[in-house]
């Protein structure tokens, strides 16, 4: 049974997994929580279903011990599967309103936007948070839109109640203008995958997201 925990007060960093830089889910989210992030997303796009059950069995045991939220990136039945905390679904996935029907309430459900459209019809839907990006220029991305900047952002914080997960281009140089526009999380992969050392990044990341959360509020 899974719970439905408050992922507006545990989203944090949200570290997105990926076969990337020469990197693996498992080496990716393991350094990611023992930097303290928050949320893991398995987001895979070319391994069999067999193999993606596999990884995400592990990225649960490892979410699990570290008491960080498990967010399956596309596939509702993986997600159940292994008892996942959530799902991540794009615009041409499964969508919001029939995911809720084959997850209930106890799953996260978010919904990737690229605009302010895309974000408010996510939150009409009942997405439990909107990941909103590229806000800057990803490599990691092919079929990425266009940068929003921190203006898009600023709109859509404005028009949804739900947290916003900005994603794109998100490093230690630019997180603090992201929070402080209002989004709730901070995603990347790159970040991660590309520092020397991933749990070291992911600790310096955390802490920036705390600090600068806590400012905000001041
Ligand atoms: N959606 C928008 S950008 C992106 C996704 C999945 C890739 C992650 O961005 P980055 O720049 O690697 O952190
Ligand atoms: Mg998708």
């Amino acid at each position: 049974m899974s719970f439905r925990f408050s992922f507006k007060e545990r989203v944090g960093l949200y570290v997105v997994t990926a076969d990337y830089l020469e990197r693996t889910h498992i080496a990716m989210a393991e350094a990611a929580v023992a930097g303290g992030a928050g949320t893991i997303q398995y987001r895979e796009k070319k391994a069999s279903s067999r193999v993606m059950l596999e990884t995400a069995m592990s990225l649960r045991a490892i979410t699990v011990a570290s008491g960080a939220l498990l967010i399956i990136n596309d596939r509702v039945d993986i997600a159940l599967a292994v008892d996942a905390d959530g799902v991540h679904l794009g615009q041409d996935d499964m969508p919001c309103r029939a995911a809720r029907e084959v997850l209930g309430d106890g799953y996260i459900i978010g919904i990737s936007a690229t605009n302010l459209d895309e974000a408010i019809e996510a939150a009409q839907d009942g997405a439990d948070y909107i990941g909103l990006g590229p806000i800057y220029p990803t490599m990691s991305k092919d079929d990425a839109a266009p940068a929003m900047g921190i203006e898009g952002l600023v709109k859509v914080v404005a028009a949804v109640s739900v947290p916003v997960v900005a994603i794109g281009g998100l490093t230690t140089d630019n997180i603090g203008g992201v929070i402080a526009a209002g989004a709730g999380g901070i995603a990347t992969i790159s970040a991660i995958a590309g520092a020397v050392d991933m749990e070291n990044e992911a600790k310096l990341l955390n802490d920036m997201i705390e600090r600068f959360k806590k400012e905000r509020m001041i």
